[in-house]
Formats: C-alpha cells, sequence, structure tokens
C-alpha cells in the first residue's frame, strides 16, 4: 500500500481514537478561507505603518488575552457597564492600537470568508505578524480556537502576572498555564519592544522596602537614569521604552540589559536573580538563534492555553461583543 495512503489511515484512526477532541492545527482554515493568513498580514502591515505602538500593543494584547480565560478572543468584549475582562485595572495600560490591530484585520477577513474566522485566531495571527514585522522570527501559528463567551473584570486578578511578583508566584502562574520556566523566560523577552508607565516601577526607585530606598539589584547607573525619567508624582502618563538601545526591534537586548542589573520590573529582574532562571538568561543574551526558537516554542504553547475548540464557544462577528 502506498505510504501516503497508510499515513492518511493512522491519522483518521488516531481522530477516531479520540473521539472528536478537536485540537488545534495550523491549516485550519484552508478550506474555508484559504487567504486568511496573507489578509491578516496585510491588515497588521497596513497598522504597522501608522503607528509602531501597533506591535508592542498587539503581542501585549494575546498575552493577556490567553493568561485570563484562556487565548479566546474575551479580551476584545466591550461593556457598557465596564465591567468586562479589558475593564480590570491591569488593562488600564492596553494600548487601543491592538484592539484597533485586530478590528481592522477582522473587517478585511469577514470580507472575504463571512462568519467562519474566530476573532481569537486573527489575535493570534496578528500577534505573530508583529513579532515578525519587528526583527523577530517567523513561525506557523496553529488555528482553530473558537471565541469565548465570558469575559468579566473580576477574572483578571490573580491571573494576570504584575510587576512586582517574586520569582516563585511568576513561575506558579506560568505553570498553571503549562508553561515552563523556560518558557516563561523567552516570552519575558517580548519586553524588548513597547513602553512601561513610570507608576509600575516606581516603588523601585524611591520606596523598595525598609532598608532599601532603591532596588538592590538595579544597576545604579541605570536606577538614575530611570530616576531622571521618572521623577517621583510624575504625571502618570510618562512612558519610557523598555529596551532603551533598540526599543523597536523584536531582539535578544532584553537578555542583556537583565544581566546587567537594567530589568525594568523586578519580575524581569528576578529571571536573573534566580539560580534556576540565570544559567536560561545567559544563554538567550548571547545566543540570539537559541532565544528566538525558545521564544517560537513557548508562543505557540502560549497559544494553546484555554483554548475552546469544536462546539464550544462561538465565531463571533464582532470582536467586541458576543453574538
Ligand atoms: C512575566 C510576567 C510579566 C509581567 C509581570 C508583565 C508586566 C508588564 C507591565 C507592567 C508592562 C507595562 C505596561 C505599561 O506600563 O503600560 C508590560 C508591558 C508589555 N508586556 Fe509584559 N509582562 C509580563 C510578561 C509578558 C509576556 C509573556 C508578554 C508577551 C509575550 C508581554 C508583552 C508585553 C509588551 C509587548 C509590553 C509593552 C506594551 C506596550 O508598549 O504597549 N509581557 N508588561
Ligand atoms: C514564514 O514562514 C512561513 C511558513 O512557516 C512561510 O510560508 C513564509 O514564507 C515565511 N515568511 C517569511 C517572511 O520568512
Ligand atoms: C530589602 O530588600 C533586600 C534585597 O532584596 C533584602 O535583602 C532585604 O532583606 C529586604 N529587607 C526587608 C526588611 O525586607
Ligand atoms: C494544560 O494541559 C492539560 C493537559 O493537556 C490540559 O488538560 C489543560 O486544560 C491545560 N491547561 C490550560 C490552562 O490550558
Ligand atoms: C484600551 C482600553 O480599553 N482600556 C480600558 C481599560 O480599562 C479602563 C478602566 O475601566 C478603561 O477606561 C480603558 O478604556
Amino acid at each position: 500500500m502506498c505510504g501516503g495512503l497508510l499515513a492518511l489511515l493512522i491519522v483518521l484512526l488516531i481522530a477516531m481514537v479520540r473521539g472528536g477532541e478537536a485540537q488545534l492545527t495550523q491549516n485550519f482554515y484552508r478550506v474555508q478561507c484559504p487567504n486568511v493568513e496573507l489578509i491578516v498580514r496585510q491588515a497588521v502591515t497596513k497598522k504597522i505603518s501608522q503607528t509602531f505602538v501597533t506591535v508592542p500593543a498587539t503581542l501585549r494584547l494575546f498575552f493577556h488575552d490567553c493568561f485570563v480565560e484562556g487565548c479566546d478572543g474575551s479580551i476584545l468584549i466591550q461593556s457598557t457597564k465596564g465591567d468586562a475582562e479589558k475593564d480590570a485595572s491591569d488593562n488600564l495600560s492596553l494600548a487601543g492600537d491592538g484592539f484597533d490591530t485586530v478590528i481592522k484585520a477582522k473587517q478585511a477577513v469577514e470580507a472575504a470568508c463571512p462568519g467562519v474566522v474566530s476573532c481569537a485566531d486573527i489575535l493570534a495571527m496578528a500577534a505573530r505578524d508583529v513579532v515578525l514585522m519587528s526583527g523577530g522570527p517567523n513561525f506557523s501559528v496553529e488555528l482553530g480556537r473558537r471565541d469565548g463567551l465570558v469575559a468579566h473584570r473580576w477574572r483578571v486578578p490573580g491571573n494576570l502576572p504584575t510587576p512586582e511578583l517574586s520569582f516563585n508566584l511568576l513561575s506558579w502562574i506560568f505553570r498553571k498555564n503549562n508553561l515552563s520556566v523556560t518558557d516563561m523566560v523567552a516570552l519575558s523577552g517580548a519586553h524588548t519592544i513597547g513602553f512601561a508607565h513610570c507608576n509600575r516601577f516606581a516603588n523601585r526607585l524611591y520606596s523598595f522596602n525598609v532598608t532599601h530606598k532603591i532596588d538592590p539589584s538595579l544597576n545604579p547607573t541605570y536606577a538614575r537614569q530611570l530616576m531622571q525619567a521618572c521623577p517621583r508624582n510624575v504625571d502618570p502618563r510618562v512612558a519610557i521604552n523598555m529596551d532603551p538601545q533598540t526599543p523597536n526591534v523584536f531582539d535578544n537586548a532584553y537578555y542583556r540589559d537583565l544581566v546587567n542589573g537594567r530589568g525594568i520590573f523586578s519580575s524581569d529582574q528576578v529571571l536573573f536573580g534566580n539560580p534556576i532562571s540565570k544559567p536560561i538568561v545567559n544563554n538567550f543574551a548571547v545566543n540570539p538563534q537559541s532565544f528566538s526558537s525558545a521564544f517560537v516554542q513557548a508562543m505557540v504553547r502560549l497559544g494553546r492555553v484555554g483554548v475552546k475548540t469544536g462546539n464550544n464557544g462561538e465565531i463571533r462577528r464582532d470582536c467586541s461583543r458576543f453574538n
């Protein structure tokens, strides 16, 4: 018998044994929307040409979507009562351009194949595209997510990591989402692009703890620079580049910064401080290829978190509301 046919038979058998337990696949829309990746890519490219903020905003939006309720587009829901997932205080700083990117891409996709592609998948594709378009690695994205039916602001606290968390709490939150310490270190490399508002790290400069006013894990020169950019009681809207050298390039500079005590949040710096993750940081700092492949693997695993497939959830028509 021809090998291809045998392989197909085996695949079919496995699918039957699994009893319809649907999984994500790379070419999920092959039949119903064959050009979906191209359409999303074009919408994202256009949006980036209007503003670079598209890049960090979209990548962070994907992370926040996946860690609360799973990668199911729940972050995109708007509520007139201000009680949706996006209204939680941790979302206050999600840049509007990330939402806009998904909305624009969804419009373009709906024009070609109405009612077929989920908002969750569009966000996953857009997150892959912004990484590639800012100099990061290219990778195939798994598809087949359905949009969730739940989006509440009280589901956010405790599920999203905050910048002052200890290494143990951070790794616990990632573990809960089936992500290893290596995945966590690799994904944190996303902080090589984008902004941080002063109030998210001001405690490290002015009121760290009883014995140390300034966080001793901060490089003193960097601490002085941060104090200049973020004086006490600065306007809460002031934000600075997280990677001062190459803020618009998706590279491994983040890890060299950590080695030099230049992590902006303590959640960044603890990755170098803890003996479990320190060797990983050291490796990514000198070996960009190693970082790229770990980041790609971690993004694929992040994209599997809490997904709804098969008959669960829905294909939202408008990403900002349930059908
Ligand atoms: C490890 C735990 C993490 C913590 C505690 C954390 C926390 C934060 C905080 C506090 C900000 C600054 C927000 C602001 O002030 O506007 C930020 C920005 C950002 N984060 Fe994270 N983050 C984490 C992991 C991740 C992951 C896994 C990704 C994506 C894979 C990510 C992507 C981003 C991006 C791209 C920005 C810049 C957003 C912008 O400029 O609009 N972060 N993060
Ligand atoms: C990215 O990877 C996909 C397949 O994984 C390939 O079709 C595409 O040409 C690649 N794009 C770039 C710009 O390398
Ligand atoms: C303050 O932080 C330093 C460095 O993390 C630590 O060694 C010290 O024990 C802390 N002091 C108190 C009182 O928590
Ligand atoms: C983690 O993986 C297990 C086993 O595959 C799965 O049952 C569980 O739902 C996953 N957890 C999340 C949050 O995706
Ligand atoms: C981008 C975005 O939608 N941000 C919202 C986050 O939550 C605050 C507080 O409810 C809203 O005012 C923002 O519009």
